[in-house]
């Protein structure tokens, strides 16, 4: 493991650290991560744990209660930060749905933020066959983590998955997805390219970001450039906008055969299908994983990069600024004069969480 990395992956949650996990093993040597649960069980992994929960929760899980899960990581989130020494920019997976991941990831990207370090959240949304408890936990807290992380990529698992996939593919692919998007982080950051992006320019395009859609495809064989246009083209998790793209990031992940031709075929491919005011490509050479294969990894974002946000301690966009992309955010109880104050839990609701998000109820403007 690479302790002087300055981007950390966190996995939070059950699912969120088995993610995590997964995405150790795709990379290999290198990878600066830590295991967050206020399960211990998720201890045996293997790789830095940190237990969440405290005494609240005594190493049991928060058995899917999400404000359960948000109070115990809010009691403990400190057990974090002996692995937090000179990190410039956490990536935190975790899977929406249950009470730690639900919960916890809010209080855990809050603690970033007091800290200074930016975070990109990759969180996947409950299958809509787990039932409308676990997607009401994951709707009422999105709003949340998106306010509080500076990039989040929302990875509904019913778009991540075919009809047809039964339910082990399903849960393979949805790590894939999130372990290709690491990689792309992790190598623009850590391995040469011809086209490279700079770890901290790469830190203030993401800080600002906002919400972004995020795919993944890989490719080979004749005509590999254009099949990965056509290919992401395709991609439900692209499909969905609420606006014109600002920002596209595309990252050409190959091996030593990667012709110029293509890279131009990616580029335009891609720019062209999903526009964006901001293009930012970058490569990455890696003959001994990706020989003979081509990977692409898109990240979308609407809304303007606001660089002076980085590294501010608390700095994040505000509703404010928030609310130029048509979306109405609400402070996650954490910002602010409530800042410090205990979460107002009531009939296991939380009361600071206005009513129209506890109760689903969407508003359009
Ligand atoms: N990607 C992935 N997602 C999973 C897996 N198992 C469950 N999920 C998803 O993860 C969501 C959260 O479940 P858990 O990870 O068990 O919950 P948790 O965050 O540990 O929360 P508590 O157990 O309540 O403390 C579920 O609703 C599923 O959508 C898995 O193996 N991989
Ligand atoms: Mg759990």
């Amino acid at each position: 493991m690479n302790g002087d990395s300055p981007l950390l992956l966190i996995g939070i949650g059950t699912s969120g650290a088995r993610i995590a996990c997964g995405v150790s093993r795709a990379f290999g040597e290198g990878l600066r991560y830590v295991l967050a649960d206020t399960d211990a069980t998720s201890g045996q992994l293997g790789g830095p744990f940190a237990l969440l929960g405290g005494d609240r929760l005594s190493g049991r899980g928060a058995g899917g209660d999400v404000v359960a899960g948000r109070l115990a990581v809010e009691d403990s989130v400190r057990s974090l930060d002996e692995h937090l020494e000179g990190v410039r920019l956490a990536v935190v997976v975790t899977a929406l749905g249950g009470g730690t991941g639900g919960g916890g990831t809010l209080e855990a990207v809050k603690h970033l933020a007091d800290r200074g370090i930016p975070s990109v959240v990759f969180a996947t949304t409950p299958f809509t066959f787990e039932g409308e408890d676990r997607q009401r936990n994951a709707r009422g807290v999105m709003s949340m983590i998106e306010e509080a992380a500076n990039v989040t990529f929302f990875l509904p698992l019913d778009k991540l998955v075919g009809e047809t996939d039964n339910m082990e593919d399903a849960l393979r692919r949805a790590v894939d997805t999130v372990a290709g998007g690491v990689t792309l982080f992790w190598r623009l950051v850590e391995k040469p390219g011809y086209i490279r992006l700079d770890a901290e320019r790469l830190r203030h395009i993401l800080s600002g970001a906002g919400r972004g859609r995020f795919a993944t495809v890989t490719v080979q064989g004749p005509g590999r450039a254009k099949e990965a246009v056509d290919a992401l083209l395709r991609s439900e998790l692209l499909a969905t906008s609420s606006g014109p793209v600002r920002t596209t990031l595309c990252g050409i992940l190959a091996g030593n055969d990667l012709l110029l031709s293509e890279v131009g075929t990616i580029a335009d491919g891609v720019r062209n299908s999903f526009g964006g005011l901001a293009f930012e490509l970058a490569t990455v050479n890696d003959e001994a994983t990706f020989s003979g294969r081509l990977s692409v990894v898109i990240m979308l974002f609407e809304s303007a990069a606001k660089p002076e946000d980085a590294g501010k301690p608390g700095g994040v966009m505000s509703s404010r600024h928030r609310k130029n992309r048509g979306v109405l955010t609400t402070g996650p109880n954490g910002r602010g004069r409530f800042k410090n104050a205990e979460p107002t839990i009531w009939n296991g609701e939380d009361l600071d969480i206005p009513t129209f998000i506890r109760r689903n109820i969407s508003l359009d403007f």
